[in-house]
């Protein structure tokens, strides 16, 4: 391995990669391959089994931010008063070292899946009419709890496949409401240039398990004034469906708040007075707080385990025409935002209140992962035999560190890709870049020495340890340099999902 410039593990050998690539295309030629495989070859590797749910067994609603910086909440130093979302850490655990991927998709990928979304040919958003998507064979989250007798559903954003079959309905959740593709597709309409006849007209989505989803109305500017707030509507009115049900269930909730185009509901329209990206904030602390008080008045917050985490950190955007660059949302003391590799785009706020079982007010800036839910979630609902075992999973399970019953958590490192490369790998406190980026659209820079970062006491990651002392700092390549070989053995040995492609399987 280069220290300077590592092999990307996802660039594993062609041979290894296209005979299984296309084994799967010689099968598929329907969406049903992946599936059809499982059923067949699987026995023993993926539960699919459906389970009788427990009576232990908590309600789970997971509130996804899109684009949240680490102090966007005032509990983190914000300067836009958040109470709900305070209220809600006070109540639970706040993860000060949350990690997320790089972007909207791989991150929702990483929950979905606990694998490292460049194994699903999730790591990167793709543009409007690009392959995307997790293929089929892929368990998510929502099949997993599925399978274990919850009742689930997704409002708001998705991204994580816009094509039939890939849709929500197609993978675990019973019904969905919302968008498909990325917040951002709410303006194409508005685009002078936008021609229909070329490019598909965004819409917002329907579906059930079982059947097509299928296209209710329009998503542009005017729907996405209101369709956090609707997605919540939605939410609240399952929650309150639910709740009369033995069966537990499972809410995803991805908000469209803080992605451009920035829009508000007209409520919060100018209610900051510091700008439409601090009415935004004053508008998600508010939706945060209505999905809280739905599960309240139904009399189930004392069984429901409530997450909220963002998906990446703030963007940094262009202002005018100028060539100054602005970053709307904090990310605190950390440097960067979304798609940089830094610290900024990769720790967003993240909460988890379970009363009775997660402890109260505890803040913990352990290193924890998105990838760590799936794992987590399913030892911690008693299905932790539903975890697949025919495909890495690079998630771990976390959930005595979550209970309160071990004070460290299970992981002490991340690898970060920003599309097919490893930018950086974070080992304790240690950082180290192979490849940086200033800012969300700057060119990528790559670097003759790798750069070390210490980042307990250099949380902007401005002094450079490699340089600055001498090179005596490189021995931090040997953990780094284990934790890349380990993946790149992996990914040898299971090749990467290509995007957008059906997946069978491996032998
Ligand atoms: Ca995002």
């Amino acid at each position: 391995m280069n220290a300077a410039h590592p092999a990307n593990p996802g660039s594993s050998p062609s041979r290894i990669r296209y005979p299984i690539v296309l084994l799967c295309l010689v099968f598929s030629g329907q969406l049903s391959c992946g599936s059809m495989w499982i059923a067949s070859d699987s026995v023993g590797r993926v539960d699919q089994s459906v389970t009788e749910p427990s009576l232990d067994q908590p309600n789970i609603v997971y509130i996804l931010v899109d684009n949240w910086g680490w102090a966007d909440v005032s509990v983190q130093g914000g300067k836009i008063p958040t109470p709900r979302i305070d209220e809600l850490a006070a109540a639970g655990i706040r993860l000060t070292n949350f990690n997320v991927e790089n972007q909207c998709t791989p991150t929702r990928s990483a929950i979905h899946t606990g694998r490292l979304p460049i194994r699903s040919g999730t790591q990167r958003v793709s543009g409007p009419g690009d392959a995307d998507g997790l293929a089929v064979w892929e368990y998510t989250l929502a099949e997993l709890l599925s399978d274990e007798g919850y009742a689930t559903a997704l409002f708001g954003k998705w991204h994580l496949g816009s094509q039939p079959g890939r849709m929500p309905n197609d993978q675990g959740y019973d019904s969905w409401w919302g968008i498909n593709e990325g917040s951002n597709a709410a303006g194409y309409t508005a685009t002078p240039q936008f021609d229909p006849a070329v490019a598909a007209i965004p819409h917002v989505w329907v579906g059930e398990k079982g059947a097509v989803s299928r296209p209710i109305r329009k998503y542009d500017i005017a729907a996405r004034e209101r369709f956090d707030r609707e997605s919540v509507d939605r939410a609240a009115e399952f929650i309150r469906a639910r709740a009369k049900s033995d069966r537990p269930f499972f809410a995803f909730v991805g908000f469209t708040h803080l992605h451009p185009p920035f829009v508000v509901h007209p409520d919060f329209n100018g209610r900051s007075g510091k700008g439409i990206y601090a009415d935004s904030q004053l508008e998600i602390d508010f939706n945060v707080g209505r999905l809280l008080d739905a599960i309240q008045q139904v009399g189930v917050a004392e069984n429901t385990l409530v997450i909220l985490t963002g998906d990446n950190g703030p963007g940094s955007f262009p202002v005018g025409e100028g060539p100054d660059w602005f970053v709307e949302g904090s990310a605190g003391p950390w440097r960067g935002g979304l798609s940089t590799g830094y610290e900024g785009g990769l720790r967003t706020p993240a909460i988890a209140k379970w009363p009775g079982h997660i402890p109260a007010a505890r803040v913990s800036d352990e290193i924890f992962s998105a990838l760590d839910w799936l794992p987590t979630l399913a030892h911690l609902i008693g299905g932790s035999t539903r975890i697949p075992t025919d495909r890495p999973i690079d998630g771990v399970d976390q959930s005595e560190f979550l209970l309160g019953r071990q004070l460290h958590s299970n992981r002490e490192s991340t690898v970060t890709f920003v599309g097919e490369e490893i930018f950086a790998v974070k080992w304790r406190n240690m950082k180290m870049h192979f490849f940086t980026a200033e800012h969300t659209h700057s060119p990528i820079q790559s670097h003759t020495f790798p750069k070390i970062f210490d980042l307990e006491v250099d949380p902007g990651e401005l002094r450079e340890l490699w340089e600055a002392e001498g090179f005596v700092h490189a021995w931090v390549t040997t953990p780094i340099s284990k934790i890349i070989a380990d993946l790149k053995s992996s990914m040898q040995s299971y090749p990467n999902i290509q995007p957008g492609h059906e997946f069978p399987g491996y032998e």
